[in-house]
Parts: C-alpha cells; structure tokens; sequence
C-alpha cells in the first residue's frame, strides 16, 4: 500500500494534488501535438525519434489520466477533510507507464546520438534490461513504503544500483559521440545529460519521500516531484532531443518540403 491512503487532506492539499495531476496530463497532449507537427522538420533517420516521443505521450497521458481519476475517487468530503473512500490510490500504475517510457526514452537517445550497427543494439539490450530491472526492483519496494521494513530498503538499493549502471551508459553515449556532433548541437547534447541527471533523481526522491516527510504535506510534495520529473524527463527530454536532431539534420542538408516551411517558421522551432 501506498502511504497516500494513510492520511486525511484538507481542502487546498486535496485540491492541490488534483491539479498537478491534471497539468501532468494535458502537458502531456500539448507534448503529442508538438511531437506530431514539427516530426517533418527532421531528416528522415531522426523522424523516428519524434514518434517515440509521440508514443511516451499518448502512454503517459492515459497512466496520468488515470491516476488523477484514482485520486479523486480514492477521497470523499466528510464536512472538515478529504477522507479515504474505500478505493485505493496507487503509484503502481506510474511504475508500470515507465516499463514503457525508460526504454523508449533511451532508445530515443541511441537514435538522436547517431549511435547505429552493433553498439546499437548492445545499448538497445542493456537499456531495456537495465531499465526494467530497476523499475520492478523499486516496484517490489514500494509495496513496503508504509511499514519501511528490510525490503523497503533492499529493493530501493538494488534498483539503485540499476539506476547508478543506466547513468554510466548515458553519460558513456552522449560524451562518447559528442565530438562526432556538429559544433551546433553538442551544446544541447550536453544539456541533455544534466536533464537526465538531475530530472532521473527526482524519482527515487518521491520514492524515499515516506520515510523524509510522512504526513499529508509530504504526499504534496511527492505529487509535486513526481510531476515536475515526468514533464522534464519526457517532454522537455523529447524538445531538447528534436533541437539536436534538427541542427544535425541542417549541417547534413536536409531542407524540409515546401509544406513545412509554412508550418513551421524558417530556422525551426
Ligand atoms: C526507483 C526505486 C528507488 C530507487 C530508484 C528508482 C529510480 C527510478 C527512476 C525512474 C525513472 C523514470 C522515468 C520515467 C519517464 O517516463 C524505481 C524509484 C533509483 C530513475 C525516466
């Protein structure tokens, strides 16, 4: 069980939680649109890396849309507070969504890094099977965040060291093919690293939050985080992404059709 079900909220928490679940949710459609429309402005071997972005929005849509609706069937109003209702709110459903997203988000990566051949599906594998084992580790784990016993710790320390390997393989990927970019995009590929560092964090943050702050203003703050690290790691991921891949596409010659120019305004977005 998760330690929301453990509390009462009072109106402005309860209203709170809401509303950044909800901002979760639409930014995650505004994000599909934009990956959708501005797809064209990349050559065609980056296009790809659009779509996956566009496939992280539409799962993290529905896995947001539907934890908000968890939320706000999981509480009734008693006269003085947000009281638990009989259905259960569940962070679980954020856990399976990122069996998704981790491993496409990482692909993405391969794609836009220019990484192909043998080194690509090397990476391809460890990330898939490095990024799964960390999530279920930390699934098991937080099944134990109420009682915080042994397994609480154990699996939060295994899928920390899953975690520690996948950063290893980023940073191995973006500054081993950084001097291969053009001048124009290593500047961004660079960003990208910093985002994944400090956007990744953010989650075993929320993880660790029942044990830092155990009271209604930490599930706040747990909500807060949680969302603040999925609008960064998958959406403001997927435009720094698309910024790289579109300076490379420029250097390579790639000019987009007659269409797109008027779609999009000249120099790209
Ligand atoms: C867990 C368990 C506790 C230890 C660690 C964790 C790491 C989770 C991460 C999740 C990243 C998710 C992303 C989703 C995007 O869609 C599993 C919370 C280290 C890093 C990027």
């Amino acid at each position: 069980m998760n330690f929301e079900n453990t509390f009462s909220y009072n109106v402005d928490q309860f209203t709170l939680i809401s509303h950044v679940l909800s901002l979760g949710f639409a930014v995650m459609a505004a994000g599909l649109v934009y990956f959708l429309v501005t797809r064209s402005s990349l050559a065609p071997r980056y296009q790809f890396s659009s779509v996956l972005s566009a496939v992280v929005m539409v799962s993290a849509f529905f896995e947001l849309f539907l934890l908000y609706q968890r939320w706000v069937g999981a509480f009734r109003w008693d006269g003085t507070a947000f009281v638990q209702s009989g259905t259960l709110f569940s962070n679980g459903y954020r856990y399976v969504n990122w069996s998704i997203d981790v491993p496409v988000l990482l692909i993405q990566l391969l794609i836009v890094m220019g990484v192909t051949g043998r080194r690509f599906h090397q990476s391809w594998v460890a990330f898939v099977v490095g990024g799964l084992a960390m999530i279920y580790t930390g699934y098991a784990g937080q099944f134990h965040e109420v009682e915080r016993d042994a397994p609480f710790w154990v699996w939060g320390l295994v899928s920390t060291l899953f975690f520690v390997l996948l950063l290893v393989l980023v940073a191995r990927i973006i500054f081993g093919n950084l001097a291969r970019l053009p001048r124009s995009a290593r500047g961004p590929a660079r960003a990208v690293w910093w985002l994944v560092l400090v956007s990744w964090l953010l989650y075993p943050g929320a993880y660790l939050m029942p044990a830092l702050w155990d009271s209604a203003d930490g599930v706040v703050a747990r909500q807060i985080t949680y969302t603040v690290a999925d609008i960064t790691s998958k959406v403001v991921y997927g435009v720094l992404l698309g910024i790289i891949a579109r300076r490379v596409s420029a250097v390579e010659g790639y000019a987009p059709a007659v269409a797109d120019e008027v779609a999009l305004p000249r120099g790209g977005i």
